[in-house]
């Protein structure tokens, strides 16, 4: 099988809910989003897709995708996408770094080995564990009042588990903290996710003051030796993910006993291929697992769901329901809901082949690139 063509889409995806607030004021009214779509001398198609939370959150950003994505389409016309070690391997030669931009690449590649083979995704990853993944709903920074309100709607949208985002004062992040735990039915769980903002002294006074709270945490501060100071000081379990950007900071964190559980984001990391290896390893060491992404909608859903799935449930922590953050689509009305499933706060991963996405391509308009 050898690949024929790739055309690249650009989708913008506002949010559903208006803008989206972490920490230190950054802010983001939605994803502006790169579809990479595969063909093949097969009559295959796979799809892959990235979307960066504006240019503030990881280091990528929609220009970097899209111009790594269209320096790399070309260099891929005639290789076998089922080969997916060996197309990461000359992605990696020939593009140094820039992992996010690679990530919608090596999706389409994985899309097409599951729908060569007659399979969903996740039985490609090794397998399917249970049959649905708990989600999470983030409740991005405003006043506690707001906070309490939008988490109190999240409930009744059928989510059991939140993400608080704290990571200014401490004072304010401890009067979110509770404002939430009020507005929410016991046994929510309740991440408090950081995102890299506080000072390690900062993290270290919140710990003092919510000691009695119930929740875990999440990346408290940027860097490793901040967040293994905090770790010393941290009575409850830790989870990294901005920290987590590829296999060897991972192994770090694990050796130095500093997380209970990490966040793979698949397009930090590279994409599936270097998510599954990260996740493998995780999984066989015993630590926490969540697998979802910077952004995107119903394809990059679909990947997460897939990695998800193929992970054992004893270390599977939870994922976003990305689509259901945005209001566009990439597949006809209704595909979405019948696909996931979403409610009562958990979801599943589409049944058909591969992704099991039938991608309406009339929603991505003209490509940016095709080759
Ligand atoms: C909540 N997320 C998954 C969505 C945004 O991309 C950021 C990210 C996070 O972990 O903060
Ligand atoms: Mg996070």
């Amino acid at each position: 099988m050898k690949i024929t063509r790739i055309s690249l889409f650009a989708q913008d995806q506002p949010f559903r809910d208006g803008t989206y607030t972490c920490s230190g004021g950054r802010s983001a009214e939605g994803f502006e989003s790169s579809i990479a779509k595969i063909e093949t001398d097969a009559g295959i198609t796979g799809w892959g897709e990235m979307a960066p939370l504006g240019s503030f959150y990881d280091p990528a950003f929609v220009g970097g995708a899209r111009a790594g994505l269209a320096e790399l389409a070309p260099a891929l016309i005639g290789q076998d996408p089922a080969q997916v070690d060996a197309i990461n391997q000359r992605m990696d030669l020939l593009l140094n770094g820039h992992p996010y931009a690679k990530a919608a690449l090596d999706m389409a590649c994985w899309d097409i080995k599951a729908k060569q083979a007659g399979i969903p995704l996740a039985e490609a990853l090794g397998g399917r564990f249970g049959d649905r993944m708990a989600l999470y709903r983030s409740v991005p920074q405003a006043a506690p009042e707001a906070m309490a309100l939008r988490a109190k709607k999240y409930i009744a949208e059928g989510y059991r588990r939140l993400q608080v985002k704290v990571g200014l004062e401490v004072k304010d992040d401890i009067a979110r903290m509770e404002a939430v735990l009020d507005a929410v039915p016991t046994g929510t769980v309740i991440f408090a996710d950081a995102n890299a903002a506080w000072r390690q002294q900062q993290a270290l006074e919140f710990l003092r003051a919510t000691r009695d709270l119930d929740y875990v945490l999440e990346q408290p501060c940027a860097s490793y030796e901040a967040n293994l100071a905090v770790r010393a000081h941290c009575d409850r379990p830790l989870v990294l993910d901005e920290t987590i950007d590829g296999l060897s900071s991972f192994m770090r964190a694990w050796s130095d006993r500093l997380i209970d559980g990490i966040t793979i984001k698949v397009t930090r990391v590279g994409g599936i291929t270097k998510a599954k290896l990260i996740r493998d390893a995780a999984a066989g060491l015993g630590i926490g697992v969540t697998i979802e992404d910077t952004g995107g909608a119903e394809i990059n859903t679909a990947v997460t769901a897939h990695l998800m799935l193929s992970t054992p449930e004893s270390v599977r922590q939870h994922t976003c329901d990305f689509y259901n953050w945005v209001t566009s689509r990439h597949t006809r009305p209704g595909f979405a809901d019948k696909a996931f499933d979403a409610r009562g706060g958990s979801m599943t991963a589409p049944r058909g082949k591969g992704l099991g996405i039938e991608v309406e391509e009339t929603a991505l308009g003209v490509p940016f690139f095709a080759v």
